[in-house]
């Protein structure tokens, strides 16, 4: 297993639409193993695939929280198949945006279909922080950001100071 570098906004490497995976084989096991690994080192509750650079349909989420009891979900290919008309609003942030947090709405709920770890197609229904965070990660797959679903003008207060802090080298 490996921690990779995660790619930090303004880049074009995350507004590219990534392509679905064949299978899910030895190759895609350990690009979700080394994304989840690279997840619990940033930390994060969520990766997909693009952040490190692959442009792949491959996400992986663990909102569990604490060291002690993991419960690392890694899918391929997800697709939502239902989501609810009711919406949340979470203050969220993104490990290609550190230190910047915004508030967005989504649906609440969720039914995903998708390729687990052993190529075999599950369904899960997701509520709360896993729902949001399983959509915050299929959007990185077609190159949209958090701050896409946000004002014009707190997406380019953020986009700015992210241009600051790659110029000052202080994020890279
Ligand atoms: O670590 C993360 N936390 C988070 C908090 C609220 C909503 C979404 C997220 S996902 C983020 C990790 C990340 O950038 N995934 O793409
Ligand atoms: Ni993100």
């Amino acid at each position: 297993m490996a921690v990779l570098p995660i790619i930090k906004a303004p880049d074009p490497i995350l507004k590219k639409r990534c392509a679905p995976v064949e299978e899910v084989n030895d190759e895609i096991r350990t690009l979700m193993d080394d994304m989840l690994e690279t997840m619990y080192a940033a930390p994060g509750v969520g990766l997909a695939a693009p952040q490190v650079s692959v442009h792949k349909r491959v996400i992986v989420v663990d909102t569990s929280r604490g060291d002690t009891d993991r419960s690392p979900i890694r899918m391929a290919n997800p697709e939502i198949l239902d989501s609810s008309d009711d919406l949340a609003v979470y203050d969220e942030g993104c490990l290609s945006f550190p230190d910047q947090y915004a508030e967005v709405e989504r649906p609440a709920k969720v039914s995903v279909r998708y390729l687990d770890y052993n190529n075999e197609v599950q369904e899960i229904e997701a509520e709360g922080l896993l729902s949001t965070c399983i959509q915050h990660e299929m959007d990185h797959l077609d190159g949209k950001l958090f701050v896409d679903h946000i004002s014009m003008l707190k997406r380019n207060m953020i986009l700015r100071k992210m241009s600051k802090l790659k110029k000052s080298g202080a994020v890279t």
